[in-house]
């Protein structure tokens, strides 16, 4: 049988369904226990519990699985192929009981067994296979590609440990490893005869045919595995396959071995395994480096001789292969996926430089998430060789074609052709991984509006201007599965009874319906209540105090900086002012710091001590409070996200790229305190101008005051006096001597404009607390936000991707 091409035959051989009743589940889960497990409800602890809990829950998606392969194997349809270094797919359990219908029977065997569920269920533990935006956008296009019904498999790296847990000691962030797969990972299924083999180091030579061979000097071993993606109302279940890098069969050094050196012996394997050791290996030495350009290597060279093997199932005709595959770059990260389909059309397949080519641009497709020049990724040419000597060649190649092109359509541009190259010459010779995507791709998008635009005017306009065709928005958008159903419970079912029904949760356009119900003020006191016990369950104090959350990566231009100083600015008032009444404010941070990034983790130390000296301030503390809970991860964003009245998007503007925890927030019910960027602007646009509180500099004025050379951060500091205590608080001590670094930076250089923006955001946070005085007004404004914001449900997006650059139409999968 040739794997996967008899799913056709298998279908329909009558298994025993699977029960949907808590009798059968209860029955299953007893099953499972005993011969999966190898234990008994009397002896079973609560990790085999638990692990026989998924194996139940998973048995009813495997069988849409199996169905859903057998729809797609039949259909032969176009594929999308998801490419991305990061997914955040958030915990498992909830959603696949959700998604398989059997969340409510579950609970009642559980109990049935003598067994408690909350407990059971509190072993799930989340992937952290990412880092932020990125890696959820991923996990939240497979949720809407599945749900939508489109034949998709997304692609990724199954780290050993992901992104590194959080914690404080005297306020600073330390980062301890994520050994999330210790006790394995029940939603996994293993394919070890999918395996692949990478290559790696070595040298090219030319046969006696003049063809080029890559004789490499190491090979890796890339052992896949996947998990269910199961979509929303529909049965389609579709996967996410992560390779597991493995020593070849001769790594292990048995002499070596019997010679008593043990750790020599296993030297080898060991060095083959790091590839998939850990998410973003420190890339402070040259090995991490180099380790870094092994994963994306490993990541795309195993992807693609799997996407091979699945249109091989099914077809023949290499000029078929852009007709049956689409792949989507998440990136920069997997670019190295357009030289390596290159080389194995051109050197493996035998098929001419120009048939390869065409065949390569056709398939590909990119999106860039961001617009900061530094986070363009370019690769050290002399480390590209070392690793990948073919590669480079290959790359040589199409920067020479693609070069004359340019030369043609400019002649005589030299200053062009230099900006374009694939490869960089100054100060160092580097590899321009974005300007590859580029050019080896039918379609390059951006993420918003905005960010779209400032690509194509600025970031790439040279590329722009050559091939304006290949340009594309598609704004991003998110689960109202995970984000809504799930994180939101008790306002999915006031929203549900609201519309009559919960169609709204795989069409989000619906929630347009609620906008009648604004004016209903029994609906708005139900929509409050909600919103307060969403802030009990997240254990914030008092629930009537403003929630005003921060939530994201720390990063200078999103400027957590610039909330602090408000925080700074409003403790002042409140202490020169005894004896007057404020509106209570619970700020909540939450969010990490990349391990190297020094300033990041300066802001986030200071956060900390400006929170314990509010606390310990009893003239403060009832109008203020700062908490900033360890561990931002998917699982805790979907415990504050619904508590949240006020959602901080303070960017710089044209700086962050589309933002979609923003998304998240609107669609709960907080109202936005936003710059004009990203997807904000979309955001306002829709839900209105009256309810959201805009602030601060646009695009244009803040390139023409950071590109005029005059900016002078020390100007605002001696013009204004509330921003000059705050940076003198800080400076003078205040804050547990904390800080200063912070303060230093603002006033010296201050790249993000932070003080240029600080009086338009002190005046737009005074309009805050005076809007949220009038309870039912905020309320209705509330109602409005989740209203008209199912523009950026992730269904949108991925429809988007559908009809403008993957052109897929969707297999339906029946019983
Ligand atoms: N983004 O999370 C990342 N990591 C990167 O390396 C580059 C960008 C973010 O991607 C999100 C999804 O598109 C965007 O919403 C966000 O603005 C961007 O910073």
């Amino acid at each position: 049988l040739r794997k996967g091409a008899d799913m056709d035959v298998r279908n329909g051989m009558g298994l025993r369904p699977l029960g949907t009743s808590a009798a059968e589940f209860e029955q299953d889960l007893l099953s499972n226990l005993y011969y999966r497990r190898g234990t008994t409800v009397e002896s079973a602890s609560t990790q085999d519990a638990y692990e026989t809990l998924a194996l139940t829950v998973r048995d009813r998606l495997a069988e849409r699985r199996v169905r859903t392969a057998a729809a797609q194997y039949a259909a032969n349809p176009r594929w999308v192929y998801y490419l991305s270094a990061e997914y955040l797919l958030g915990k498992q359990l909830e959603q696949n009981m959700l998604y398989s219908g059997t969340d409510r029977i579950a609970r009642i065997a559980l109990r049935q067994l003598g067994l408690d569920p909350d407990e059971v269920t509190a072993l799930d533990l989340e992937p952290g296979l990412g880092n932020g935006g990125l890696g959820r956008l991923a996990a939240c296009l497979l949720d809407a590609m599945a749900t939508l019904d489109i034949p998709a498999v997304g692609y990724g790296i199954r780290y050993d440990f992901g992104i590194f847990k959080q914690d404080f000691q005297d306020g600073r962030q330390i980062e301890r490893p994520d050994d999330w797969a210790f006790q394995g990972n029940p939603w996994e299924f293993p394919a070890p005869d999918d395996q692949q083999t990478v290559f790696f180091y070595g040298h090219t030579e030319k046969d006696a045919a003049g063809r080029t061979l890559w004789i490499p000097g190491e090979v890796v071993f890339a052992e896949p595995s996947h998990m269910l993606v199961p979509g929303h109302g529909t049965d389609t279940v579709n996967i996410v396959r992560l390779w597991r890098a493995r020593g070849s069969h001769s790594s292990f050094d048995l002499s070596r071995f019997s010679a008593g050196q043990y750790a020599e012996a296993v030297d080898e394997a060991v060095h083959a395994e790091n590839i998939s050791k850990v998410l973003y290996p420190d890339d402070s030495t040259e090995s991490g480096r180099e380790l870094r350009l092994k994963q994306q290597y490993f990541l795309v060279s195993s992807s693609l001789r799997d996407i091979i093997r699945r249109f091989r199932l099914r077809n023949s005709d290499w000029t078929d292969f852009p007709k049956k595959t689409v792949i989507q770059l998440n990136d920069t990260h997997p670019t190295l996926a357009i030289p390596e389909l290159m080389r194995l059309l051109v050197d493996e397949e035998g098929l001419s430089w120009d048939l390869a080519w065409a065949i390569t641009k056709q398939t590909f497709a990119y999106t860039c998430h961001t617009l900061l020049p530094e986070a363009l990724e370019t690769w050290p040419v002399h480390m590209f060789e070392r690793l990948l000597p073919r590669h480079i060649e290959i790359v040589y190649a199409i920067n020479e074609i693609f070069l004359t092109e340019v030369r043609n359509r400019f002649p005589a541009d030299l200053d062009r052709v230099r900006r374009m190259s694939i490869i960089q010459e100054e100060p160092e010779r580097r590899v321009r991984m974005a300007n590859l995507a580029v050019v080896g791709t039918q379609a390059v998008n951006g993420v918003a509006e905005l960010h779209s635009r400032l690509l194509a005017d600025i970031t790439l306009r040279d590329f722009a201007e050559l091939w304006p065709e290949k340009f594309h928005n598609v704004t991003n958008g998110i689960s109202p599965r995970r984000f809504v159903k799930m994180a939101n419970p008790a306002l999915s079912d006031l929203i549900t009874e609201g519309l009559g029904g919960d169609a709204w949760i795989t069409d989000l356009d619906r929630l347009a319906g609620l906008e009648p119900l604004a004016e209903d003020a029994s609906f708005r006191l139900r929509w409050r209540e909600v919103k307060q016990a969403n802030k009990v369950r997240l254990g914030l104090g008092d629930p009537a105090s403003l929630t005003d959350v921060m939530i994201k990566r720390f990063h200078e231009y999103k400027r957590q900086q610039l909330k602090l100083l408000h925080i700074i600015t409003q403790y002042h008032r409140i202490k020169q002012n005894p004896g007057q009444t404020f509106v209570p404010r619970t700020v909540l941070f939450a969010g990490k710091a990349a391990p190297a990034y020094h300033a990041a983790k300066h802001i986030i130390r200071l956060i900390n001590a400006v929170a314990a000296t509010i606390d310990a301030d009893p003239a403060v503390s009832p109008y203020l409070k700062v908490v900033f809970p360890a561990n931002y991860n998917v699982t805790l964003s979907s415990l504050i996200i619904p508590a949240a009245d006020l959602s901080e998007q303070i960017s710089l503007a044209g700086k962050e790229a589309s933002g979609t925890g923003n998304m998240k927030l609107a669609l709960n019910g907080a109202l936005t305190v936003g710059t004009l960027d990203g997807a904000n602007i979309e955001i306002r646009d829709r839900v209105g101008a009256d309810n959201f509180f805009l602030f601060g500099l646009d695009t244009p004025a803040a390139l023409e005051l950071r590109n005029g050379g005059t900016y002078s951060p020390r100007a605002y500091y001696e013009q204004d006096g509330e921003l000059r205590r705050a940076l003198d608080a800080i400076l003078d001590g205040k804050f547990a001597g904390v800080g200063r670094e912070v303060a230093d930076s603002l006033l010296g250089w201050d790249e993000y404009l932070t003080l240029a923006d600080y009086r338009t955001y002190v005046d737009a946070q005074d309009d805050v607390d005076a809007a949220w005085q009038d309870t039912e007004s905020w309320t209705r404004r509330s109602i409005l936000n989740t209203a008209r914001s199912g523009f950026f449900s992730a269904d949108r997006t991925v429809r988007d991707y559908a009809s403008e650059i993957w052109h897929v139409t969707p297999v339906k999968v029946t019983r």
